[in-house]
């Protein structure tokens, strides 16, 4: 409970302690990270959103109320602390905050995050252990992305809008919906924006949003959630090709803001940013068939037609530096609505974006059919009620064009960024088969 009141406190400073500050007066707010005590001294290390910081509180310099609160403060319980900067090698940072008040806002129990624990624990423990360093660097590191993201799209006139998440549509699976009950009816989850933002395009012509996306896929893989957040562009006007360039600008814009912002973020996972700092198009474009042969030559045993899974995507991409597309997939393995290939009447105008490393696909994209026949004939060849569609198939009656766009996956770019072993990490509350608590 709260011993002091919050009110009382000037703000802190929220600057990490430096070489000018030393001999000057600090405020401190923040939550103890360890905390030890010997002869008269409580050194007690506080997170705060700067970092850490390393507090002293020496008996006789702070009130006796304070000195024994400092002794019996454990890890993560608040503290508000007032003192002077020293320099202190010994400090983490080399500088410390000696007090001459120390108040605990609020105490905390026995804290159940120790040092070596099972990842069910942590992930049952989730709302507590995103106050660790890793977890927050992985947020900022997102937020950075995010952000670079929408300053590309901004500088380059796309509008942002907001489509439906409750939906009567399936762009993608029908076999991977999540069905809710909408009133009296059944309705379900948006597994992608894509219909929507075609719809937006035939005013604003080019479009974005960032949306929850939803896929009841029971596949239990490091990289699949139940839910993870899908960056959308649709563009009228614009060919496949224009579409792939669109991607590549897009995603360095968002890798160069993240590595120019969270330089420290990135080194305490362990990144080396020289390599990401090299990402820069064009990245290399090889055909699906070119892919197949490839993997034949590793002696992965595919053949064309076969859908390029984990595997085959790690193997593409293992020794690669930069992202690379694989163009014109068979039409069997990709949805109804995307425009057939000229060039080779069996595939599809369309692309996924593979990430380097080995971590495999994040962007999926492709121009758009512009007319209802092959579309239509599609439904009806795999028993889809045309009512549903109907609005989706106007879009083409009234003053079709020719248009494409894609679709990122968020978390599958963060785990790349970030080199996370496994996508539930890339998202602060995974949802996934078998967790929908906390
Ligand atoms: O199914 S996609 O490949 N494509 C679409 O949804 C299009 N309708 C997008 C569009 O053109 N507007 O999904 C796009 C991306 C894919 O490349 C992955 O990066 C990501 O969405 N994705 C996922 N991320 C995490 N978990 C799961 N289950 C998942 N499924 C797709």
């Amino acid at each position: 409970m709260s011993s002091v009141s919050c009110r009382n406190w000037m703000p802190p400073v929220k600057q990490a302690l430096s070489k000018a500050m030393v001999g000057k007066k600090a405020q401190v707010r923040g939550w103890i990270y360890r905390t030890r005590s010997s002869g008269g001294i409580v050194f007690a290390v506080v997170r705060d959103v700067t970092g850490i910081i390393q507090v002293t509180v020496k008996k006789g310099a702070v009130p006796h109320d304070d000195f024994e609160a400092a002794l019996k403060a454990g890890i993560e319980s608040s503290v508000a602390v007032e003192g002077e900067v020293a320099e202190d090698k010994r400090a983490p940072g080399g500088y410390e905050l000696r007090a001459s008040s120390f108040k605990v806002v609020g105490y905390a129990e026995a804290f159940p995050i120790t040092e070596y624990q099972s990842t069910e624990l942590l992930l049952d423990l989730r709302h507590l252990w995103i106050r660790s360093r890793e977890q927050t660097a992985v947020s900022r590191i997102k937020a950075a992305l995010l952000r670079g993201a929408r300053e590309w799209f901004h500088e380059n006139d796309y509008v942002e809008v907001t489509p439906p998440i409750v939906t009567g549509v399936a762009p993608e699976d029908s076999t991977t919906l999540f069905q809710i009950k909408y009133f009296d009816r059944i309705a379900y989850l948006s597994q992608s924006a894509q219909f929507y933002l075609e719809s937006l395009i035939f005013s604003l012509e080019k479009v974005y949003s960032l949306t929850p996306s939803f896929r009841a896929e029971k596949s239990r893989t490091p990289r699949h959630l139940a839910e993870y957040w899908h960056l959308e562009m649709e563009a009228a006007w614009v060919e496949n090709a224009e579409n792939m360039e669109v991607q590549e600008q897009l995603l360095t814009s968002m890798l160069h803001t993240a590595v120019a912002e969270c330089p420290d973020e990135l080194k305490m996972l362990n990144r080396d940013l020289s390599k990401l700092k090299k990402i820069e198009p064009p990245f290399d474009r090889m055909t699906y068939a070119e892919a197949v042969d490839y993997l034949q030559k590793r002696g992965h045993e595919i053949s064309w037609g076969a859908d390029l899974g984990a595997i085959e995507e790690r193997e593409l991409t293992v020794d690669r530096q930069l992202p690379v597309f694989v163009i014109n997939y068979p039409k069997e393995l990709k949805p109804f609505y995307m425009k057939e290939n000229p060039e080779d009447q069996r595939t599809y105008k369309n692309s996924d974006l593979l990430a380097p490393e080995g971590y495999g696909e994040i962007i999926g994209g492709s121009e758009r059919e512009t007319d209802n026949e092959p579309m239509i004939a599609w439904l009806k060849d795999k028993g889809e009620s045309l009512d549903n569609y109907k609005w989706y198939l106007d879009l083409r009656r009234y003053g079709s064009v020719p248009h494409s766009g894609f679709g990122m996956g968020i978390e599958r770019v963060v785990t790349w960024v970030c080199g996370l072993e496994h996508i539930r990490d890339a998202i602060p509350y995974p949802r996934t088969v078998a967790r929908v608590y906390p």
